[in-house]
């Protein structure tokens, strides 16, 4: 018996030791995906599950659906996962399109059904997908519930009329099913991260640190925001980053008070703060960061008192981050800070001007999907601060954001390399400057009354 046991497991051995030898990343990241179909299906115990594969239509590029993902580690295009819980253990098959050598001369080579890939992706059976309305014929029950990876509710009809394609085959298939959301089962699980997952996000992190840093000397007077921008997804690039987690945001002048400005085309000029809220995707994982920047190299006693307001508010969110809490009081107390210090031009308390969420959750998705907006915060969840104050009549805007790890007694924040004190971001840019300003860098010289005030302040 054990003999036989210990055969088995040499034999699994090898099999994980040839997989391995592919490629060392890959075979961790499936089996991180295969613990969480495990932990999906101690939890999804009635009905079956198909999560479709589908392509993003508003980006250009490939982007594999994200719980598809997070469930298989696989993003082959146009593949399908059935999952169906069962007495004797649960059943899970991947579907995938036949392949089409032609189409691949284009588009590169494809996975292939059958037992090499199953054994590689750790799925039990991998098929074609043409197999599957047999498949779910024979195995799932006509009238039971699906739970699919289809918007329902409000979203449901804007998505079925542009992508009417899995709604149209489901019915096909299962035409008496109750069709329901598999978002929230999967939200749930993917609000805590694993120690795997921490390391991707502490990388991407990492990598938005480092474009941060690039982004100094590209700000002055008279540079473009998009120079900015260029030079942080520089950093991005060449540093493994897949892309870009959401349109970069460099945001001068005016544009700092405006949430969502990505058109990144203003000069610069003096006297403007730069509201920087950038991230890098890596392995998929998603960073988000914010400063706030003097385009001159020095912050105005006006833009120093309301930069610090925010950066109290901040700590005063941070330092209710811990398990067991929930946004609400995040949020009030970063809300409590900015509304008790500082006026606007009229008298008026500050919190007017604070128009957004204090934070959200962070990983896959930016904006990564909650079960449930009461759930309290457990460890393994990372999420984001990031209180701001907009006043559009003084051109005025200010956001800081730092990424957080939820611990057992409190929190960590995984950006704490990034500056955000006035007197370090106001050091960093002198150093960033080059005072020679040669024809290359000439355009560095954010100005020069500003750099005389710095060599006197600076001796
Ligand atoms: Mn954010």
């Amino acid at each position: 018996m054990r003999s036989k046991l210990f055969s088995h497991l040499c034999l699994a051995g090898a099999l994980l030791l040839l997989s391995e030898s592919a490629s060392p990343a890959d075979s961790q990241l499936r089996q991180e995906a295969r613990a969480r179909r495990i932990a999906y299906l101690q939890r999804a115990t009635e009905g079956v599950t198909l999560l479709f594969n589908r392509r993003h239509r508003e980006l250009n590029e490939y982007v594999p659906d994200k719980n598809f993902y997070y469930l298989t580690g696989c993003s082959e295009p146009g593949a399908v996962l059935l999952l169906i819980p069962g007495k004797e253990g649960p059943r899970e098959t991947l579907f995938l399109a036949r392949r089409d050598p032609k189409q691949e001369r284009w588009t590169g080579p494809r996975m292939a059904s059958g037992r090499e890939t199953a054994r590689r992706l750790g799925m039990q059976e991998v098929l074609s997908l043409d197999e599957l309305p047999d498949a779910l014929a024979q195995r799932a029950p006509p009238k039971g519930k699906v739970y699919a990876n289809l918007p329902t509710g409000p979203h449901r009809e804007a998505a079925e009329k542009c992508c009417p394609e899995p709604w149209v085959r489901l019915r096909r298939w299962l035409p008496h099913a109750e069709i329901l959301d598999s978002g929230p089962e999967l939200a749930f699980l993917r609000m805590k991260k694993s120690e795997w997952e921490i390391g991707k996000i502490r990388r991407a992190v990492e990598i938005t640190i480092a474009g941060h840093r690039n982004a100094l000397p590209a700000i002055g007077p008279g540079r473009f925001e998009y120079e900015v921008e260029a030079a942080i997804e520089y950093q991005f690039r060449s540093r493994g980053a897949t892309r870009p987690a959401f349109p970069s945001i460099v945001g001068s002048g005016p544009n700092a008070a405006v949430l969502h400005y990505a058109e990144n085309n203003r000069r610069m000029t003096s006297g403007d703060l730069v509201v920087i809220d950038v991230g890098a995707e890596f392995d998929g994982y998603s960073a988000d960061l914010t400063r706030t920047y003097p385009v001159s190299g020095r912050f105005t006693p006006r833009q120093k008192e309301i930069y610090n307001i925010v950066l109290a508010a901040q700590q005063a969110a941070l330092q209710q981050v811990r398990p067991g809490v929930t946004f609400d009081s995040i949020h009030q107390a970063a809300v409590e800070t900015i509304d008790s210090r500082g006026r606007d031009r009229q008298g008026r308390r500050l919190g007017r001007y604070f128009i957004h969420g204090t934070g959200h959750h962070l990983g896959l998705d930016v904006h990564d999907p909650v079960s449930d907006r009461s759930r309290p915060l457990e460890p393994g969840m990372v999420i984001t601060i990031e209180p701001g104050i907009y006043i559009p009549e003084e051109n005025l805007g200010v956001r800081i954001e730092d990424d957080v790890l939820v611990t057992r007694d409190g929190y960590r924040v995984l950006s704490l390399e990034l500056p955000r004190e006035v007197d370090e971001i106001e050091r960093l840019m002198r150093e960033s400057l080059d005072p020679a300003g040669s024809p290359e860098t000439g355009g560095r010289a954010r100005d020069e009354a500003a750099m005389k005030t710095q060599e006197v302040g600076g001796s």
